[in-house]
């Protein structure tokens, strides 16, 4: 045997079957054991046969002596084998192997070669196969006899528990969250007009129970021992890869593809994967994905810049009817509102362009042209951002009349669908075609410089990714999608914001510095469209805009955010009129999006907000750069529990920020055990909880739940949770959400408390505060503030922070 081992896994190679298995260095479970690496390939000459399937079963084998390099992951120790498949053999493997020296997961990659002297096509490496439902067939021996080949075993515990899967979608509008072993995949009514959108069209269609697939990434659990395996790829460069899973028995199984899109694999010619991944993991860690996204931010070497935007965006009031009116009205009340609503970037979303594809030209609703309207946003002290879909092209644009070998087609000529938008089939640009490259830059270089936008919304790059003949042949979907984000940000620049949107979420990491992680948002909660028969049609679809869909996402890959870049958590939509939306469903949208820390973008009518909605956006900036946590991730795809742990000036932390949803149609009591993790008070100490959007608080001892009666149908509360303790503390503040994070100031002396508020902007507000005597002197910005003794020793007091406000007590 040979072995790599740091000081938290042990890997094990067989040399007389090439075979590999991990387990943990303390322990006997979660392991898997003989896992095998798989090939797929066809004869160029035949591509209508069948591919030559090669899966496990390895000659000539050779492993080298284990040898040492330096890394973006620390130091990483190798072991790489070498083989053949039996004679004659037509594909050689090797496989390397890596263990980081300090870190918990194991790193491999294959790297085929054609041996032959005949052209190949490339399917896909299979760089994991093991447990029963991938099973091969049979094997051949030397003599080619039929060998029955060890199926490999995956084993999360001894005594398996109730098996879930974390799918991650293929783009920023798929359904990501935990599925049960009794579910199945989400599919779509829509296959024909949305499934190129919103699925990675080479991976099988699974539709069993318990048969699931993740693009990038995947986490299998047990949800009973709280143990899980994470497995996936560091990157997206060479090809697109695939989690597939079968829950069925208590030993899951485990496929880990490359999709390799039957490139030429010419004689003497080598294709490498990317490093796939493996973490034993425990569910029940506050942040379990760390590990995993922090290693694919370094691989990658992400973007993450310091300052997330926060602006307003015209498609979800005004969609495709917006007009340059429009614009500067919604300019002129942003304007105006800028000290009490700091909302700085002004997006021009779809609806300026002669059509999707003829970009250069605006439509009439648009007279002026752009750099006009960059021009009167930066007149009143705003940022410009420009949304454009460089690779897809509508069926009427001119560009497909003037450059139709510019598009992706089929083997039989035939445009590609990019899927039915707006009403109208769409195809897709080839980046790799030197036309569509020079014509990519020019728009993105135009925007920029000549428009004037330094922030670009980039939507609709799944086009660029279809399956399809190329320009290039020799290019996977994912080096071609790689390609045409690399062209993007060369020809926008550096310092040039740009958010993916609809992209292929591991090929955007290093190159965008936001992306939009969640399915579009709406003025309605469950999908619509039309009439109600169609809408009830629509209702389970998963990718549809909506409300429930853009919160499901953007709870389910908050680990994403300010490690790949900075999450997106889609607009938020407050306004009472133009929309379904009740009060509660927009409650419940603010709070996840200001838990998720991502992007803030408003998309109402500025100019018809009214007072008490505006409550759903001023208190939640400046927004934090964390994200919270789900605990229930693993259990279902809508997680009812978002947990941030916070700390602040002073003694004003600890403290948690806890929300709890009804995502149910009927309102019902929302209950949680805060012994549990990730809270784990002390069930003997006392706590008072402040919430937030009800403006009431109340002791609590760690003991006892917390508990919401009746909380309405799709609704959400948010509370902090701090410690009861004798010196001075805050109680309850209504300036921002996190009530806590806008005190930069907090210093208690001994008869006096002091502190500063920073808000970057104007607010009228109040906070409670618990203290030992009754103020006699108290003041803001050294203008006397009146006290009001709630008694209880709190007190409460009201005044207007003009961006910052000092305050002084003393008793
Ligand atoms: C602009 C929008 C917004 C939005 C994007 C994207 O017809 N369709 O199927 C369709 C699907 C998604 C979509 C638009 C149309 O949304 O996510 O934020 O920019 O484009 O058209």
């Amino acid at each position: 045997m040979y072995s790599l081992d740091n000081p938290y896994l042990h890997f094990s190679l067989d040399p007389n079957t090439g075979h590999w298995s991990l387990r943990p260095q303390t322990g006997t479970t979660p392991y898997l054991e003989a896992v095998r690496p798989g090939l797929k390939y066809r004869l160029h000459s035949r591509p209508s046969l069948l591919p030559n399937i090669w899966e496990g079963d390895l000659y000539d084998i050779q492993i080298t002596s284990p040898e040492s390099a330096p890394s973006p992951h620390g130091r990483l120790n190798f072991l790489r084998l070498t083989c053949r498949e039996a004679s004659p053999a037509i594909a050689a493997l090797s496989v390397e192997f890596a263990l980081p020296e300090d870190s918990p997961f194991l790193l491999w990659r294959l790297i085929a070669r054609n041996e032959s002297d005949q052209a190949l096509t490339l399917e896909a490496l299979d760089l994991a196969l093991v447990g029963a439902r991938f099973k091969p067939m049979f094997q051949l021996d030397a003599t080619r006899d039929r060998l029955q080949l060890q199926p490999g075993e995956l084993r999360l515990h001894p005594d398996p528990g109730h098996l879930a899967f974390f799918t991650n979608g293929y783009q920023s509008w798929s359904f990501a969250g935990a599925l049960q072993a009794d579910q199945r995949q989400p599919g779509s009514r829509l296959r024909r007009f949305s499934d190129a959108k919103n699925v990675n069209l080479i991976t099988p269609i699974v539709k069993w129970n318990g048969h699931f697939t993740s693009d990038m990434f995947g986490v299998l659990g047990d949800r009973d021992h709280q143990i899980g395996l994470v497995a996936g790829f560091l990157s997206q460069g060479e090809q697109f890869g695939i989690v597939e899973v079968v829950l069925d028995t208590e030993t899951p199984s485990l496929r880990l593809t490359a999709q390799c899109d039957d490139v030429a694999f010419s004689p003497g010619e080598t294709r490498a994967t990317d490093w796939a991944y493996l973490q034993f993991i425990a569910l029940d860690d506050f942040d379990p994905l760390a590990e995993y996204t922090e290693a694919v931010a370094r691989e990658n070497g992400a973007r993450v810049p310091l300052h997330t935007p926060i602006g307003w965006c015209s498609w979800y009031h005004y969609f495709d009817k917006v007009t340059e009116k429009d614009m500067t009205a919604n300019l002129v009340a942003l304007a105006q509102e800028r000290e009490r609503l700091p909302l700085d970037f002004v997006q021009l979303d779809d609806g300026f362009q002669a059509q999707v594809g003829d970009w250069f030209e605006t439509n009439s609703k648009f007279p002026h042209g752009l750099k006009w309207l960059t021009e009167q946003i930066r007149a009143r002290r705003h940022t410009p951002g420009l949304w454009l879909a460089p690779y897809i092209v509508r069926s009427d644009a001119k560009l497909l009349r003037q450059h139709p070998d510019w598009f992706l087609r089929s083997s039989s000529g035939h445009l590609v669908s990019a899927g039915l938008n707006w009403f109208k089939w769409c195809y897709g640009l080839d980046p790799t075609h030197p036309g569509v490259r020079e014509h990519t830059q020019r728009l993105i270089s135009t925007a920029v410089n000549e428009w004037g936008f330094p922030y670009l919304k980039l939507d609709f790059l799944y086009a660029a990714a279809l399956p399809a003949r190329r320009y290039d042949p020799t290019l996977t979907r994912a080096q071609a999608m790689r390609l045409a984000l690399k062209d993007i940000r060369e020809a926008a620049g550096p310092e040039t914001f740009l958010l993916g949107c609809g992209c292929p979420l591991g090929s955007a990491v290093g190159l965008v510095d936001g992306m939009r992680i969640s399915t579009d948002a709406a003025p309605n909660w469950k999908p619509e469209l039309f009439t109600p028969a169609l809408s009830q049609i629509l209702r389970h679809e998963m990718d549809f805009p909506c409300v429930h869909s853009a919160i499901r996402n953007t709870i389910n890959r908050a680990p994403l955010h300010r490690r790949w870049w900075i999450n997106d958590p889609d607009c938020l939509l407050v306004r009472d009129h133009d929309t379904r939306l009740n009060e509660a469903e927009v409650r419940s949208l603010a709070t996840v999006i200001a838990l998720s820390g991502g992007m803030f973008l408003v998309s109402d009518n500025m100019t018809r907000l009214k007072a008490e909605r505006r409550r759903y956006i001023a208190p939640l900036l400046p927004v934090l750069n964390v994200s919270a946590r789900a605990p229930d991730w693993m259990s279902t795809s809508m997680p009812e529990i978002l947990t941030l742990p916070l700390t602040g000036a002073g003694t004003l932390g600890p403290w948690w920020l806890v929300s709890l949803f009804n995502w149910s149609d009927y309102s019902r009591d929302c209950l949680l055990d805060l012994r549990q993790p990730p809270l784990e008070l002390d069930p003997e100490a006392e706590y008072l909880v402040s919430d937030f959007w009800e403006q009431r608080h109340w002791k609590l001892k760690g003991s006892n739940p917390l508990l919401f009666k009746a909380v309405r149908p799709h609704g959400a509360n948010l509370v902090a949770i701090r410690r009861v303790t004798p010196e001075p503390r805050l109680i309850a503040s209504t300036f921002h959400f996190s009530q806590g994070r806008e005190f930069s100031t907090w210093d208690v002396a001994a008869r006096e408390l002091r502190f500063t508020i920073d808000l970057g902007r104007v607010a009228d507000g109040r906070i409670a505060v618990a203290l030992p005597g009754t103020p006699h002197t108290a003041t803001v910005e050294n203008e006397p503030l009146s006290v009001k003794d709630l008694g209880d020793g709190i007190y409460s007091l009201e005044f207007t922070v003009k961006r910052t406000a000092r305050v002084r007590l003393e008793w």
